[in-house]
C-alpha cells in the first residue's frame, strides 16, 4: 500500500455541498487503500481543510466571489465554473505534475465532478487519465440523455400536465417529474448538460448508487455509451463504503450536535426529522404552516431550520400561535444544520421529512428509514419517483403546504400502516445496502476502479 502513496489522485469537486460530500468520502475511501489526494477545489465555498489532515487541498480561481447560492442560479454558476476555470486549473496541475516529479510520484488519475467538465479537456491536454464521478442515481442520469431528444423532437419547454415514456422501469414519468419542466432557464440547462454528456473520461465513470438499487437503469445507461465508455464503476453509498476509513465531517456548515441530547431523551422510532437539504428552503409563511402542520399531527420532530432562511428565527417563533409554540417546546427541537448522517442512523428517527436529494435518499435509505417527500428542483423529482413508486419506501403526498394537508402527510408516514410497510422495506434495503457495501458489488467496484487505475 505505501508504494501506493507515490500515486496521486487529483479530485475536482464543485462548491456545491450536495456534491462536496461525496467526493470527500471517495477521497477517503482512496486514501485508506493507499493512494494519496489532492482535492483541487474552487475557492469559492470550499471545504474546511482541517478537517482532513491527510488531504492536499488546492483551491483555484473561479469567479464567483459573492455568489449566493439558490435553486434559481444553480445552471449560471456551472456555466460561469466552466467557462472561468479551465486556465487556473490548467495552471494548478502543471505546478502539480512538476511537484509530483520531484517526489517521485506519478498523478494516477484526475477525478472530475460531471459539472466541472471543464476539467476533461484540461486533464487531456496534459495526457492525464480522466474519470467524471457522477453523483446522482443512473436512473436521473438516464434523463439527462432524454433531454436533448425531447428538444430535438420538439417537446421542450415542457409546461401543463402529462407524462412521458422516458426511462424504461420509471415510467410513465411526469412532466412535473423532469428538471426541465416549467424551468426559467431551460437554455442554460440544455447547454450544461448537452456539455457535460459530451465528456468521454478515459477510465469511466464513478457512480454513486448500488447495483441491486438500479441495476435495470445501470443495464440501459452501459448500453447507451458504448462503445465510448465502458467502465461504470457503482461504488455506492459511498458514505456506508467510507465508513471504515474514519470519515470526517464534510459540511459547509458548522453541525450542532446538541440534536442527538435532545434525540437520546425520545422514545424509538416517535421522531420526524424535517429538511430540505441545503440549497432549498420554505419562505417565513410556509414556515409558519409546516410549523402548525407539525404542532397538530402530534409527533415530535427535529427540524432544520437553515441560517440565512428568514431574518430572525426566535422572532418568528414568537409570532406563532400559542399551541403551536406549547407543541415545538414540548415536542419539538429546531436547529440551523445536523450531523445527519449520525441523526438519521439515531433509534428515535422514525421517518425523514426531505426534498430527497441524493445523498439525502441515500443516508436515509442506508438507515431504515423512510421518507415523505417533498422535491423541489433537479434530480430530487426522479428520486422521489423512485422512492414512492420503485422502491415503496417513499410517500407520495400533495406537496401543499398547508397545514392540514402537512398533518394528514406526516399521520401516513408515522403512524399508518402504510407508513409501517413503507419502514419494513426501508429496513430490508438497509441490510442489502451493507451486503453491497461490505465485500459486495460496491466493494468488487471499487477494486476494479483502483486495478483500472494502477494498470
Ligand atoms: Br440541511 C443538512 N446537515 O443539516 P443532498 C444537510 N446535510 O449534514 P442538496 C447535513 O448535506 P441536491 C444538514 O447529509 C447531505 O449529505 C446531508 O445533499 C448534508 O441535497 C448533504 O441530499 C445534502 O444531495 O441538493 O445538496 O441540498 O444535491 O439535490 O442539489
Amino acid at each position: 500500500m505505501e508504494n501506493q502513496r507515490s500515486h496521486r489522485l487529483v479530485l475536482i469537486p464543485p462548491p456545491f455541498q450536495g456534491h462536496i460530500t461525496p467526493m470527500l468520502h471517495l477521497a477517503t475511501i482512496l486514501h485508506s487503500r493507499g493512494f494519496s489526494i489532492t482535492l483541487a477545489h474552487p475557492h469559492f465555498n470550499s471545504p474546511d481543510p482541517s478537517n482532513h489532515p491527510n488531504f492536499t487541498f488546492l483551491p483555484f480561481f473561479d469567479g464567483l466571489a459573492g455568489t449566493h447560492i439558490s435553486s434559481n442560479n444553480l445552471t449560471k454558476i456551472v456555466l460561469t465554473l466552466n467557462a472561468t476555470c479551465a486556465s487556473p486549473l490548467k495552471e494548478l496541475l502543471v505546478g502539480e505534475l512538476m511537484k509530483a516529479k520531484v517526489k517521485s510520484e506519478k498523478i494516477a488519475c484526475i477525478i472530475y465532478d460531471s459539472s466541472m467538465y471543464f476539467a476533461d479537456s484540461v486533464a487531456r491536454e496534459l495526457k492525464l487519465p480522466t474519470i467524471l464521478f457522477q453523483t446522482t442515481s443512473a436512473s436521473n442520469l438516464l434523463t439527462y440523455h432524454a433531454f436533448a431528444r425531447l428538444h430535438s423532437k420538439g417537446y421542450l419547454p415542457l409546461r401543463g400536465s402529462g407524462s412521458l415514456d422516458l426511462v424504461p422501469g420509471l415510467d410513465p414519468l411526469r412532466f412535473k417529474d423532469l428538471s426541465v419542466f416549467n424551468l426559467a432557464n431551460l437554455d442554460g440547462l440544455l447547454q450544461t448538460n448537452a456539455k457535460m454528456l459530451a465528456v468521454t473520461p478515459s477510465l469511466g465513470i464513478i457512480c454513486n448508487t448500488v447495483d441491486f438499487l438500479e441495476q435495470p437503469f445501470l443495464d440501459q445507461l452501459r448500453q447507451l455509451y458504448q462503445p465510448s465508455i465502458v467502465n461504470f464503476f457503482t461504488i455506492g453509498p459511498l458514505h456506508l463504503v467510507a465508513e471504515d476509513s474514519c470519515s470526517r465531517s464534510s459540511s459547509l456548515v458548522e453541525e450542532d450536535y446538541s440534536c442527538i441530547s435532545w434525540l437520546n431523551n425520545q422514545p424509538k422510532k416517535s421522531v420526524l426529522y424535517v429538511s430540505l437539504g441545503s440549497i432549498a428552503s420554505w419562505e417565513e409563511k410556509e414556515l409558519s404552516e409546516v410549523a402548525c402542520g407539525l404542532a397538530s399531527s402530534m409527533q415530535r420532530f427535529l427540524w432544520v431550520i437553515r441560517h440565512g432562511t428568514i431574518s430572525d428565527v426566535s422572532e418568528w417563533q414568537k409570532s406563532l400561535p400559542e399551541e403551536v409554540k406549547v407543541a415545538i417546546a414540548e415536542r419539538g427541537c429546531i436547529v440551523k444544520w445536523v450531523p445527519q448522517g449520525d441523526v438519521l442512523a439515531h433509534k428515535a428517527i422514525g421517518g425523514f421529512w426531505s426534498h430527497c436529494g441524493w445523498n439525502s435518499t441515500l443516508e436515509s435509505l442506508c438507515e431504515g428509514v423512510p421518507i415523505m417527500c417533498q422535491p423541489n428542483f433537479g434530480d430530487q423529482r426522479v428520486n422521489a419517483r423512485l422512492l414512492s413508486h420503485v422502491w415503496r419506501v417513499g410517500l407520495e403526498w400533495s406537496n401543499i403546504i398547508e397545514r392540514g394537508e402537512i398533518e394528514g402527510a406526516i399521520r401516513r408516514l408515522m403512524v399508518s400502516t402504510e407508513g409501517k410497510e413503507m419502514s419494513q422495506r426501508a429496513l430490508k434495503l438497509k441490510q442489502e445496502f451493507r451486503v453491497a457495501a461490505i465485500g459486495g458489488s460496491s466493494y468488487k467496484a471499487l477494486n476494479k476502479m483502483i486495478n483500472h487505475v494502477l494498470s
